[in-house]
């Protein structure tokens, strides 16, 4: 017999048995300790079977596999019911199994709202934000005062603290799953390039969101920043918004013009190991914004002299034939499930190895760019240090949480809400 035939023959044995481990819910395979952990929605467990050899034999990891219907015994409706049988089971497999990774695979697994500033916020546009913080910081009492509004930063005791990693796969169709595995276990034995592609558009012009007198963000200026840090080991390559009036372009040097086209063309010609963009966004498109005129010559960039174009969407995405990349948005709400397009998803099932990124729209919401951008930029900078990608995350929710917890109200609600707001959409790369 094969060597991964007799480790599929092992899942099968335990699943007939099963009498290997006597929790709640039982894996329907287990090695003694399990650092690495698959929730699956059952229809998928065959899909996981090549990803499950290449994490033991390949790479050396002790796996557990259990099914959702042991995790989700009824059938209960409610989202936050869902999400607490889904934090107990994590949280009892934690303390038994020496758990450090946790993926869940397949589209169905709830997504937490978590309410910074109480149900009725006077300052975020949208009061809740999907996070699996709540998932990884298992220590938090996530509704302290017990009202039933979770991560109160007042009422609430949150601790900022995650113990564990948590990727999801929000995939439908075992084929999906199947080639994403099989894309990431590809990625493992190639030698990736030291490539990175920074994307920039403006985030604001003066005068262009209302009539108070906010400064015009170029965010250019904080890829810029970014660069700086890690440009000895890596080749950065700049799209930065070249179009209209008031240019990037003019101000950086770049090597191309924020477009649909260069950005395709540079995904697919320098193949890049991290791509970061740094642009507004909805559920299904990234967007540069320019100026396109000053229509009544006045110097300023008033909102009926804007213009947005979409710069990467889903024909981008399906469109790109590199395999390798790992995507980071900071501004985009794309990570969560609601909607029927989702760009992030698109983008996971046809190239690159993981999107991260906020799960809310910063600038719908008017969170401090400049705090955004701080916490989003040492994420980048860590894993550019070759620290595995989850582990930064971590370390970032800690560190700013640290930084920012004993400033004003305002700051610390900004920070906060950047923290909840951080999803991975990715299996664990282990860099
Ligand atoms: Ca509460
Ligand atoms: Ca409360
Ligand atoms: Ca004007």
């Amino acid at each position: 017999m094969k060597r991964r035939n007799i480790v599929w023959f092992v899942i099968l044995m335990f699943f007939f048995t099963n009498l290997f481990f006597l929790s709640k819910a039982n894996p329907i395979y287990s090695d003694e300790k399990a650092e690495y952990v698959l929730i699956c929605e059952d229809q998928y467990l065959e899909s996981t079977k090549v990803w499950t050899s290449f994490l033991k034999e390949g790479l050396g990891k002790t796996v557990s596999i259990y099914l959702a219907s042991e995790i989700f015994k009824s059938s209960d409706p409610n989202e936050i019911e869902r999400c607490k049988q889904l934090k107990s089971f994590i949280k009892e497999i934690y303390d038994s199994r020496d758990v450090s990774y946790i993926l869940f695979v397949g589209s169905q697994f709830p997504y937490m709202k978590l309410y910074p500033d109480g149900q009725n916020s006077k300052f975020l546009k949208v009061p809740y934000i999907y996070s699996d913080l709540f998932f990884s910081d298992l220590t938090s009492e996530w509704d302290f005062d017990n009202d039933g509004i979770y991560g109160e930063i007042e009422d609430d005791r949150i601790k900022f603290n995650p113990e564990i990693m948590i990727g999801r796969l929000p995939f439908s169709s075992p084929r999906e799953i199947e080639n994403y595995f099989q894309r990431i276990i590809d990625l493992y034995t190639r030698k990736r390039n030291n490539n990175v592609l920074f994307t920039a558009s403006f985030q604001q012009f003066e005068h262009a969101i209302s009539n108070e007198l906010i400064k015009e963000i170029d965010n250019a200026n904080f890829c810029e920043t970014i660069i700086k840090n890690i440009e000895k080991s890596y080749n950065c390559y700049r799209l930065y918004e070249a179009s209209g009036i008031q240019s990037s372009k003019w101000i950086h040097k770049a090597d191309g013009c924020l477009s649909k086209s260069s950005i395709n063309t540079y995904l697919a010609n320098i193949n890049p190991s991290i791509a970061c963009f740094n642009l507004k966004g909805n559920t299904k498109s990234l967007v540069k914004t320019y100026w396109v005129k000053d229509i009544n010559k006045n110097g300023l960039a008033e909102s009926e002299e804007i213009k947005d174009e979409i710069v990467f969407d889903g024909t981008s995405v399906s469109e790109i034939k590199n395999k390798q990349t790992f995507f980071f948005s900071m501004q985009s709400p794309s990570l969560w499930q609601e909607g029927a397009d989702n760009l992030s998803i698109d983008v996971l099932s046809n190239t690159g190895a993981i999107f991260g990124g906020n799960s809310i729209d910063v600038s719908l919401i008017e969170l401090g760019n400049e705090i955004n951008f701080e916490i989003f930029s040492h994420w980048i900078n860590q894993v550019a240090n070759k620290i595995e990608i989850g582990n930064a995350l971590n370390d970032t929710i800690s560190k700013y949480y640290e930084i920012y917890k004993n400033t004003n109200y305002d700051n610390k609600l900004k920070s906060i809400s950047v923290l909840y707001s951080y999803l991975l959409l990715e299996i664990q790369c282990f860099r």
